[in-house]
């Protein structure tokens, strides 16, 4: 153990003493209650969107809207902000919820894949051949429709002000529109999926299997799944200091998906039942995901209460004690 070591052992062993935090009871309600699929929900304030049996529904505040759009594929994703409902339905698509008007995005053939909203900004993933891979940006209510650096390797966006977070050819990068420069986020090389809220960004591998936190100056992973992940349980989600996904039930051996919440350096399982819980957007400390409770698809939802704190207790103490014995004997070690 080097001087640098025991100086990190010396400083995790305090933290660990300071406080402890008891698992959060997390109060779970159901939002529909019908037998059709309800799926893939978006939630900005008090407006929910999702795909309801094929349709696009909305929800602001206490009423319920089901559009006259009807479509034979899922919608997937869906992005919400103020009174745009943002839609991948093959093609990009938003629906303003005041003029209740929909407007189809693009103007070329083929699938688009992701799609992410803020302010009058949308931006997806377009497929070109032979790159594979191309961000465009769209300017709402009429455009214009641009691309960031056509023919090279862009996939997933997700945007936040001026900033457009994707994965690049090895790593996660993120694009300043104003500057138009990519910068690398640090400790990113094989990301996948990344979400950005504010300065800080969640991202998974490939695998979807780990989960990563860029808080603006350092990178850390927070999840390890104990399981291969077999099929799209969706991606991360970020608000403001809050990450949510769902990943294979570390509890019953991987029998099915659960939502997972990570903050203040804690991840916490948010359900604990046998059918898949999928896709969790969130807003402020409001969750919304999917779970197939019976023959179709519903919608719950959970607040996230800040992390019950424990008085520390008197052990930690000690280790502290122990923790700067240990570093006082390692630097005459070093010293000598
Ligand atoms: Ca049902
Ligand atoms: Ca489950
Ligand atoms: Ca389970
Ligand atoms: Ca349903």
């Amino acid at each position: 153990m080097n001087v640098r070591n025991v100086f990190i052992f010396a400083a995790m062993a305090v933290w660990a003493g300071s406080a402890s935090v008891s698992a959060t009871n997390f109060t779970i309600q159901q939002i529909t209650n019908n037998t059709v699929d309800d799926l893939f929900p978006a939630l900005y304030n008090d407006t929910l969107a999702w795909s309801r049996g094929g349709t696009l529904a909305y929800k602001v505040g206490a009423n319920l809207t089901t559009t006259a759009y009807a479509v034979t594929q899922h919608f997937d994703p869906i992005a919400v902000y103020g009174n745009n409902i943002a839609f991948n339905n093959i093609k990009a698509y938003n629906y303003n919820i005041s003029t209740q008007s929909l407007t189809e995005l693009t103007p070329y053939s083929g699938a688009i894949f992701e799609l992410d909203i803020y302010q009058n900004t949308i931006v997806w993933q377009h497929n070109t051949a032979p790159s594979f891979g191309e961000v465009s940006i769209y300017t709402l209510p009429s455009g214009p429709l641009t691309a960031i650096a056509p023919g090279v390797f862009n996939v997933h966006p997700s945007i936040y002000g001026n900033q457009i977070v994707m994965k690049g050819d090895t790593d996660i990068q993120l694009y300043n529109m104003t500057t138009q420069q990519f910068t690398s986020v640090p400790g990113s090389n094989g990301g996948y999926f990344p979400e950005i809220y504010g300065n800080s960004i969640a991202w998974m591998d490939m695998d979807r299997t780990k989960v990563y936190y860029y808080n603006g100056s350092v990178t850390q992973e927070i999840f390890a799944g104990s399981f291969p992940v077999a099929s799209d349980g969706g991606s991360v989600e970020i608000f403001d200091d809050i990450i949510v996904w769902s990943a294979l039930d570390v509890e019953d051996g991987g029998a099915d998906y659960e939502i997972f919440v990570y903050r203040e350096g804690v991840v916490e399982q948010v359900t604990h039942n046998d059918y898949n819980d999928w896709n969790p957007s969130i807003y402020d400390t409001i969750v919304v995901w999917s779970g197939q409770s019976d023959s179709d698809w519903e919608l719950f939802s959970t607040e996230v209460p800040p992390l019950p704190v424990v008085p520390p207790i008197p052990e930690p103490l000690s280790i502290c004690m122990m923790s700067i014995g240990m570093l006082i004997s390692a630097l005459r070690k070093y010293l000598a």
